[in-house]
């Protein structure tokens, strides 16, 4: 499960830890969906930058193809204009309202992507992996995929086929075009799979990809010639390259291949490609066998995410099921938006969302659990301390107890967030300790211990604030990837920078060393994080 490739800062051009997310299509504005997958591997990213490693975080959109160009006809612009529009007012700014720090925005209509595009397909066209055949069949549209039988449901007519993912009608399509020879692939690709057990996560969609593979692997339509929005073929101008194989490729031409060795050398192959579990065959089987024919080294892993439901139907731009994430960070804030999808939803397995679950979470997790306490104990320092925090001159069994959790949260969280992809559970480790500290304060009784002016007293509560800023120190790092706005509230709340620096200079190594937080500080009571949630605005 650990990847145990060395992405330390320091060693020159060692390889970076690499992740992607999908490039989304914009046919329309982004929604809840595309949030998921984004936030998730920001907070991976996040975490492993917190580890000291060096980073890249790359998104993106994929622009071309029927959809685009049929929503760019009906609104009477071209396609381009379309995408320019789209990517700058809705996609990049969205990314930046939910605080996404990723390193590199590709877009497949720019020029260091199609280039390269056209130099990868026309070495598999020289090698012989591509050849001109027939093909018909029915195509969805939504999915930009030919469709198999098995993913067809009945329409209203007997001739009429539902996809089954957008319940909409099917086209038949029939055309002569090229074939990439996907299935000569089929036999490395299982000894692939056997030999790297951990390259498609969840389990449950390994399996599903390996029952793909096994069955009957056809080779793959890769070029369109009835319409013309997309990368043409460098051999064959009257064609265009079939919208996939063009988009899977970004996560290379981002990366530098063809234009710059040294930083491909360093990126690839990619640590993590991110995905919905609705695209997975095409990047764990379609993408990895084009990177055989061409010779590169294979991404590490595919980790898919599961679908979030509105009404028990995948949410979906085609279908305008699509929740606006703009409409719940209004309401709740970005911090509880990045922090609810990930705490909720087991990673891998479908979720729906619940305005009512959402308040919940808020209301005990993150206002009544973590923000109270952060304001209790900073009130605490300055009723009692003058808000200088004392040094803990008096630490037993019970602040060992409190440390020792620390130790224990943090090797869970490192493991869960940093290498299961299991964001729930490292969430949940984390807020394991809060709880713990709250316990901690109910036991200890500070605001009585202040009535007892005797040195001894006054050693006892000096110990137990100590403890519990020391322990608000920790939890701000530790969750400073999932929300890192709170998070600097808080740093700033405990006075830590003046001690210890950034709060983006603090590593996961360190962060279990109880006692970093030096006693002086001065601690302020800040910003309430997590305010009284207003009415649930009118739908
Ligand atoms: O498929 N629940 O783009 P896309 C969870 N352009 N995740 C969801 C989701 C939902 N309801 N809806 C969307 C494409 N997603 C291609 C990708 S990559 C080379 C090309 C997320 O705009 C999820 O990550 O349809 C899914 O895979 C992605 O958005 C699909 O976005």
């Amino acid at each position: 499960m650990a990847d145990t490739t060395d992405h330390s800062t320091t060693g020159a051009n060692a390889p970076a830890y690499y992740v992607s997310t999908p490039i989304y299509y914009v046919n329309d504005r982004p929604h809840l969906g595309h949030a998921y997958t984004t936030v998730a591997g920001d907070v991976l990213t996040r975490w492993h930058r917190q580890r000291g490693e060096k980073v890249w975080y790359l998104t993106g959109t994929d622009e071309h193809g029927q959809k685009i160009m049929r929503t760019a006809d009906a609104n009477g612009v071209t396609p381009q204009e379309w995408c320019d529009k789209l990517v700058e007012e809705a996609w990049k700014p969205l990314w930046r309202h939910l605080e996404i720090a990723n390193d590199d925005f590709i877009r497949t209509t720019e020029e260091r992507h199609t280039a390269r595009v056209q130099e990868f397909v026309q070495d598999l066209y020289d090698k012989g992996e591509i050849y001109k055949g027939g093909y018909s069949g029915p195509y969805c549209v939504g999915c930009e995929e030919f469709k198999l039988p098995s993913e067809l449901l009945d329409g209203a007519t007997e001739d009429e086929k539902l996809c089954s993912v957008h319940k909409r009608p099917v086209e038949w399509l029939e055309e002569e075009n090229y074939f990439f020879r996907l299935s000569a692939y089929a036999e490395r690709l299982l000894e692939f799979y056997a030999a790297n057990p951990d390259f498609i996560q969840p389990a449950s969609a390994r399996n599903e990809v390996l029952r793909f593979v096994e069955q009957d692997l056809k080779d793959l339509s890769i070029s369109r010639s009835t319409f013309n929005w997309g990368v043409p073929l460098p051999w064959d101008e009257k064609h265009v390259l079939y919208v996939w194989v063009d988009a899977l490729q970004n996560y290379i031409t981002a990366a530098g291949y063809g234009s710059d060795p040294e930083r491909f050398a360093e990126l690839w192959p990619a640590s993590v490609h991110l995905v919905g579990k609705d695209i997975l065959r095409f990047h764990a089987v379609i993408w990895p066998a084009m990177l055989m024919a061409a010779g590169l080294p294979l991404p590490k892993r595919v980790v898919a995410n599961g679908w979030l439901m509105v009404g028990g139907e995948k949410m979906s731009k085609s279908n305008l099921t699509g929740i606006a994430p703009t409409d719940l960070t209004s309401h709740f804030g970005v911090d509880a938006y990045r922090y609810y999808f990930l705490r909720a939803i087991p990673f891998g397995t479908d979720g729906s969302f619940s305005w009512e679950d959402f308040t919940a979470r808020y209301t005990s997790e993150l206002a009544n659990d973590f923000g109270n306490l952060a304001s209790r104990v900073a009130a605490m320092v300055g009723k009692y301390f003058d808000g200088s925090l004392p040094a803990a001159v008096a630490s037993g069994d019970a602040e060992q107890a409190v440390a020792d959790g620390l130790a224990k949260a943090v090797a869970a969280a490192d493991l869960k967030i940093g290498e299961e992809l299991d964001f729930a559970g490292g969430i949940a480790a984390i807020f394991e300790f809060v709880k713990q500290v709250n316990g901690y304060l109910t036991e200890q009784e500070p605001w009585k211990v202040a009535k007892d002016d005797s040195e001894e007293g006054r050693a006892r509560l000096a110990t137990i604030l100590y403890t519990a800023a020391e322990a608000l120190r920790a939890t701000a790092v530790l969750l400073n990837p999932v929300m890192p706005s709170t998070a600097e509230k808080l740093w700033v709340s405990l006075g830590a920078e003046a001690g210890l620096g950034a709060l983006s200079a603090q590593t996961v190594a360190t962060v279990a060393d109880w006692g970093r937080l030096p006693a002086g500080s001065t601690v302020t009571k800040g910003e309430i994080l997590f305010p009284r949630l207003e009415e649930k605005p009118a739908a």
